[in-house]
Formats: structure tokens, sequence, C-alpha cells
């Protein structure tokens, strides 16, 4: 059994098990990957050993649990990476910290019409929540490049963890298809470019299908 062990869901659906799996990955850490299939009469029993709140992904480290998402990334950071996945500054840390919290906790209408799903490729009309709700990260994603991107491509330059928490984003973005400005346009396809990020999107799109392809985004 290896030290680390991630419990995820659906690599097609699990839009949140995506973010410390990224982290994992690109940080080089070995870790087993236990994956439980979403939306089945005994995923809330396979998930119980592992998560206290029955959701994915839930990280075990030894004898410790941890589970959420933004959680986990920020247990992996302080105990196995020592801190190198937030920027080094203390300011730009804190808009890192605060664009992964804000992509974590908002965006309503986006995380109930647009479910991330690799396999869906259609442009969807948008409603007035979910066109301010674009707006924002696309604001977010060209502000922090503009300000904070002179070393690399990713949002804070290099690698961080809030690239691993606008990772689902980019997924989706991906299938839907929204209009973007041209510095949103080009982080959505650096992180689209990532190996990892094409890995999990391919193996997503190997899975079975567990949900209708379109109904859920048609919803918006
Ligand atoms: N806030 C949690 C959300 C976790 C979550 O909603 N996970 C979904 C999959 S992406 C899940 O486990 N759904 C199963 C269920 O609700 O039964 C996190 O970021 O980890």
């Amino acid at each position: 059994m290896k030290d680390i062990r991630l419990v995820i869901g659906d690599k097609n659906y699990s839009s949140w098990s995506l973010c410390p799996w990224l982290l994992l990955q690109m940080f080089d850490l070995e870790f087993e990957e236990i994956q439980i299939a979403l939306y089945q009469d005994d995923t809330a029993e396979k998930l119980g050993p592992y998560s206290p709140s029955l959701k994915v992904p839930a990280l075990l480290h030894r004898e410790i649990t941890v589970w959420d998402s933004l959680a986990i990334c920020e247990y992996v950071n302080e105990d196995l990476l020592r801190g190198r996945a937030w920027p080094a500054s203390s300011r730009r840390r804190a808009a890192a910290r605060s664009v992964s919290a804000e992509i974590h906790s908002e965006f309503p209408a986006l995380k109930k019409h647009w479910p991330m799903n690799c396999k869906a490729s259609i442009k969807l009309p948008l409603s007035e929540q979910i066109y301010n709700e674009v707006a924002r990260i696309d604001a977010i994603w060209s502000c922090c490049r503009h300000r904070y991107g002179e070393n690399g491509d990713y949002l804070f330059g290099r690698f961080s963890i809030a690239d691993c928490m606008f990772a689902p984003t980019a997924v989706i973005f991906n299938s839907y298809q929204p209009e973007l400005s041209a510095a949103a346009e080009r982080y959505l396809q650096t992180l689209l470019g990532n190996p990892f990020l094409r890995k999990w999107i391919d193996e997503g799109r190997g899975e079975i299908a567990r949900q209708p392809l379109l109904a859920l985004a048609r919803a918006s």
C-alpha cells in the first residue's frame, strides 16, 4: 500500500477530485488512486470507509484523513511540499488563496447548470447568471495573468494550487465553449495543454457513462 492514497470519483464527472489529483501529479508525489463510481446505489456505502462527508475527493496519508479538495491541497502543500504549491510572496499567496476559495465556494449557476463532463462538446447559450459568472472567471484569469504571471504561463506564473482549483473550470469551458477574452483564452489553452490534465480528460472520456451526456447542461 502506498503512503499517499487519493480517493476520487469518475474522472468524467468528478470536478473536485481533479484538483488534488493534478497537484499530486504536478509535484511528482507517488500515490495510489482509489476510484469509486459516483451516482450508484452503493456509492455512499463504498465511500464510507474513506470519507466522512461521503464525498470525493479524500486523501489518506498514514493515519491522517483529509476530505474536501481545497483542504487536501492545503495539507499536501504544508506537509508534503514544504509550501511549494503556493506562490512565494505573501501578496501573491493572498491573491492565489482568494481566487482558489472563490472558485471553490462561489459560482452557483455554473456548478448547477454546467457540470463537468469530459465527453461533452456543445456551445451552449448563456443565461444572464451564467454570463456573469463566466465574466467573473474571465476577470480573475486575466487579472492574475496580467499582475502575477510574468514567470510562466500559469495564473501566478509557475504552477500553483490556484491552477489545480481552476482545472475543472477549464474542462467545463472546453466542453461548453463560452466566449473569453484573449488573455483568459490563452490561460485556458495553457491548462488544457497540461499533460496531466489531458491524461485526466482522456481517461474520463474512456469511462462508462453514468449520466446523460447533455441533459444536465441543457437545463441552463
Ligand atoms: N466541497 C467538496 C465537494 C465535494 C463534492 O461535491 N464531490 C462530489 C463529486 S465532485 C461528490 O462526491 N458527489 C457524490 C455525492 O454527492 O453523492 C470538495 O471540494 O471536495
